[in-house]
């Protein structure tokens, strides 16, 4: 169906990744369009095709739910999915729904005013267009806003600079080229064995080592998939009753100090091999939550790395020593701190010798410099707030999101910000976000937007919006949960530590996909508790 007009629409949703194109198919009777930066659908897999881009999550789990055909018809070739075959998958998802009509790709939106006459927000895009919406649905992703390190000459560089969130369609050839990468966070760890098969030198720039876990990847088995498809509905009502809607995994049963040394050892041995992501992290009840079980299975992985990695100076900078495992995104590697056996490898620490800027011919740390011909950046992305920040928002009264959020962010059940009404999140900030399967979280929360939509419009209503009040409880439920995990002591996208200067505490919600899910039905069934919803 074609859009009746564009410049005056019900809804706009921002973003065609796999929410927002979940979004478009869910409010497909209203009259909306969609609005996507990049040339294609498929968003962070859109985006992020560098070598060795790789779901971290089981294929089955990380696909839409809400087309039951499609469910039993796909077939994942593997366990965890790389970044073309889930890009093919979202291009199926489009054309099967007949999505496209309503998409406008290539087209970034870069302001958004609300006019209180009409109650309809203003969308403005970088190619000119403005759109009347009752509505705004964003699902601009909570990964998407690429960060690059701020560094001085980056100009005066005469190689080439990718990130890797950008990287080029046609692939880069690298053979033959010295390449310095930066980053080794998850996106670093996939890359990197990637990157070392093609080039004369890998120079690997690490500020903070990583935890990791072996890959499970493997080529997908027929009778696993099967169990999976004969299963789907039961299994997927089980995942969203799980803390992360992931699989259902066994749960421990003892905290570490309840076992033996020759227990807990067996324990780990068995998480370390289950093929599984983060089942470190679930070895024992207490992991997340005791500094002393937390230690034990650190200093678990660091003796695995110390096994892998023949030079012991090497294996040493690459044990994570000053942060709790798991307090952030534990990585999944496929043959990283292998990688480091090679020679033309070479781990550069630049926690002690920090990069001060780009040159003509590399980078310049404090103490040295390095030729370089290429290099990539792996350094993560403006998370969470990122890409909300880089549109201009105004809401009531011509209020400025930027202003509003400069001390980090405000919302009611990650959804809705005080002063900026009919504007809908999802993954915005304070949502269970990378702390759930982001996929099934999302179609939830999708799903959830769309009833508070259809509800306005049958109750024949014009505005809805939330209150300070509302963001002050919504801040205290976030900070109640995270009080009681490790995740607090340390520094990375879920609190903005890894941009300077970025403000914010914590910006995940912890508690779990559950309880944050009865609390949104909960505000929304018991009349609307924290929104202002007027004629
Ligand atoms: P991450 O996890 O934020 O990792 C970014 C990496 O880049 C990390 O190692 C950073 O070191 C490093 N970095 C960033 N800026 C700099 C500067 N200026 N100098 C040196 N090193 C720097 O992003 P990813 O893309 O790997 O993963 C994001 C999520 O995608 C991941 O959590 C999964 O959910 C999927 P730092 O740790 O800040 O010291």
């Amino acid at each position: 169906m074609q859009i009746a007009d564009v410049k005056n629409v019900d809804i706009v949703i921002i973003g065609a990744g796999f929410s927002g194109l979940y979004a478009l198919h869910r409010l497909r009777d209203y009259n909306v369009v969609c609005f996507e930066a990049g040339e294609g659908v498929g968003g962070t897999w859109y985006w992020n095709r560098y070598p060795g881009a790789r779901v971290d999550i089981q294929s089955v789990e990380y696909s839409y739910s809400f087309d039951k055909e499609l469910e039993q018809e796909w077939s994942w070739p593997e366990y965890f999915s790389g970044q073309a075959e889930l890009e093919r998958y979202a291009n199926h998802v489009a054309d099967r729904h007949k999505l496209r009509d309503r998409i406008r790709l290539s087209t970034r939106v870069v302001s958004m005013r609300f006019d209180e006459g009409i109650n309809r927000w203003q969308v403005q895009t970088e190619k000119g267009d403005t759109v009347k919406s009752k509505y705004v649905v964003a699902a601009t992703g909570a990964l998407s806003a690429p960060n690059s390190p701020p560094w001085p000459d980056r100009e005066l560089f005469e190689g080439e600079i990718y990130h890797t969130a950008e990287w080029p369609r046609d692939g880069v050839d690298l053979s033959g080229k010295r390449v310095g990468q930066i980053g080794t966070g998850s996106t670093g760890l996939q890359v990197a064995p990637m990157l070392a098969e093609q080039v004369e030198h890998l120079y690997v720039f690490q500020r903070t080592p990583a935890f990791a876990m072996p890959s499970g990847n493997r080529p997908m088995d027929p009778a696993y998939e099967r169990a999976w498809k004969a299963n789907y509905q039961a299994r997927r009502r089980q995942m969203l009753e799980t803390y992360g809607v992931s699989m259902v995994m066994e749960l421990p049963q003892f905290c570490a100090h309840e076992c033996t040394h020759e227990e807990q050892m067996a324990i780990l041995e068995e998480a370390w091999n289950s093929q599984s992501a983060f089942k470190m992290m679930i070895a024992f009840k207490d992991v997340m939550t005791d500094k002393a079980a937390n230690e034990l299975v650190s200093e678990f992985v660091r003796q695995k790395i110390r096994g892998i990695v023949n030079n012991p100076a090497t294996a040493e900078l690459l044990c994570p020593k000053t942060y709790p495992l798991g307090s952030k995104r534990l990585c999944i590697e496929n043959g990283y701190f292998e990688m480091f056996n090679r020679k033309n490898v070479t781990l550069v620490d630049v926690r002690s010798d920090a990069i001060v800027g780009y040159t003509r011919t590399g980078l310049r740390t404090t103490g040295a410099h390095y030729d370089l011909d290429v290099i990539v950046n792996a350094t993560g992305f403006d998370a969470i707030t990122g890409a909300m920040s880089r549109i201009e928002i105004l809401g009531l009264a011509g209020l400025s999101l930027a202003k509003k959020w400069a001390d980090g962010p405000t919302v009611w059940l990650g959804t809705m910000i005080a002063g900026f009404p009919n504007l809908l999140m999802i993954h915005g900030p304070m949502t269970p976000g990378a702390q759930a399967q982001m996929l099934t979280s999302g179609e939830w929360q999708v799903d959830f937007v769309a009833r508070i939509i259809d509800e306005m419009e049958r109750d024949g209503l014009c505005r809805i919006d939330t209150t300070i009040e509302a963001e002050r409880l919504w801040a205290e439920e976030v900070e109640m949960c995270a009080q009681h995990t490790l995740h607090r002591f340390t520094d990375s996208w879920y609190n903005g530590k890894n941009i300077e200067g970025k403000k914010g505490g914590f910006m995940i919600y912890i508690g779990g996909f559950p309880r944050f899910a009865q609390l949104c039905q909960a505000a929304v069934n018991d009349g609307y508790k924290g929104f202002i919803r007027s004629a």
